[in-house]
């Protein structure tokens, strides 16, 4: 049996959809890719013709995956009711209804079964924040050991969680600040090129920003508990791809690291990369292109027993994004 897609928005995130499509070899009856505007584009040497979006592109599409665009009201306020109305399903990347109670947000390694909740609710599941998505797939193996109370984080992330824009921004102004010119931030809130920002998104309640409410408030959701005291710093840095996460952890119970490690290393979609003697830990520049969750630097808090840290890194514009979307898309034609 195949289902007919649709991949809406052709950015950073809806070109690695239809990769991650492919790779995963995922059963694509007809394919529509939708965008503003029509044209073509290749993809690994693959040309796809770009429809323009309208209600009626939706007519006969199973599945469609919307790429989203952060910090917008996309295209999927307009389009995906549409989209249900003609009878799909739809994944939505973008932050418009993560937060909605009949919407479900979804990481398939931790809440699986919430997919079952949009068929009764509004026809759409929601694909997480990339930095919450890395986070939580690394904490719920360790919440079931041990009982999580508190997470403090700072991430590192990387240029492309900001569009491809941001990309070019970080690879332009490099160059241009080794030629010896100044260039002016326009993708990003500061210079990007040899420098880092505590900014990512909006500035919001109590000082924290949203992308730093994000890892706050999606980690609820999705693990179905407020009772795990987060908090986050979250950092731009000049990577292209790949974000990182330094994260603290407080359990109930005491830590037994190599248990910690065991429990990882078995878990669906985590790597384990935890060798110190051979300087092995988690890259961004080696995340990129891969579709799990990279896990590394576990140690123990020396002056804690019941506290940890770790190192986690994914690619944003992979799991932190379009792997996480057909996954779930995977899901649902499972059931
Ligand atoms: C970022 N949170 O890295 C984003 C993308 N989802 O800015």
């Amino acid at each position: 049996k195949t289902y007919n897609i649709a991949v809406v928005g052709v950015g950073a995130v809806g070109i690695e959809m239809l990769k991650v499509l492919k790779s995963r070899n995922f059963p694509v009856g007809a394919l529509k890719v939708l965008a503003r505007s029509e044209r073509d584009i290749t993809v690994d040497g693959q040309t796809y013709h770009v429809k323009q979006i309208s209600p009626e592109a939706f007519e006969g599409v199973d599945i469609a995956l919307f790429a989203g665009t952060e910090g917008e009201k996309g295209a999927a306020v307009t389009f995906a009711p549409e989209a249900v109305k003609r009878g799909a399903v739809v994944i939505d990347n973008g932050a418009d209804f993560r937060m909605e109670e009949d919407v479900p947000l979804v990481v398939p390694e931790v809440n699986p079964k919430d997919v079952k909740k949009a068929k009764k609710g509004r026809g759409i599941i929601a694909n997480p924040n990339c930095s919450t998505i890395q986070m939580v797939v690394a904490l719920a193996p360790i919440h079931k050991l041990y009982k999580i109370r508190r997470v403090i984080v700072s991430t590192y992330q990387a240029a492309s969680g900001a569009g491809s824009k941001a990309v070019a921004e970080l690879f332009e102004q490099t160059k241009a600040i080794l030629s010896g010119v100044e260039s002016k931030p326009e993708a990003m809130p500061q210079r990007i090129a040899f420098n880092i920002f505590p900014h990512i998104g909006g500035f919001a309640e109590c000082d924290y920003t949203s992308e730093e409410w994000k890892m706050i408030k999606e980690t609820h959701k999705i693990m179905h508990t407020d009772r795990i005291l987060v908090s986050a710093t979250t950092v731009r840095v000049p990577v292209r791809t790949g974000h990182s996460e330094s994260i603290y952890i407080e359990t109930k119970k005491p830590v037994d690291i190599e248990e910690v490690k065991k429990t990882l290393a078995s878990s669906p979609g985590i790597v384990v990369l935890d060798d110190t003697k051979s300087c092995v830990y988690p890259l961004p520049v080696n995340a990129e292109g891969k579709d799990e969750v990279f896990v590394g630097r576990l140690r123990k808090d020396p002056y804690n027993e019941k506290g940890m840290w770790m190192w986690v890194v994914a690619d944003n514009l992979r799991k932190g994004a379009a792997t996480n979307a057909v996954q779930i898309a995977e899901l649902l034609i499972k059931r």
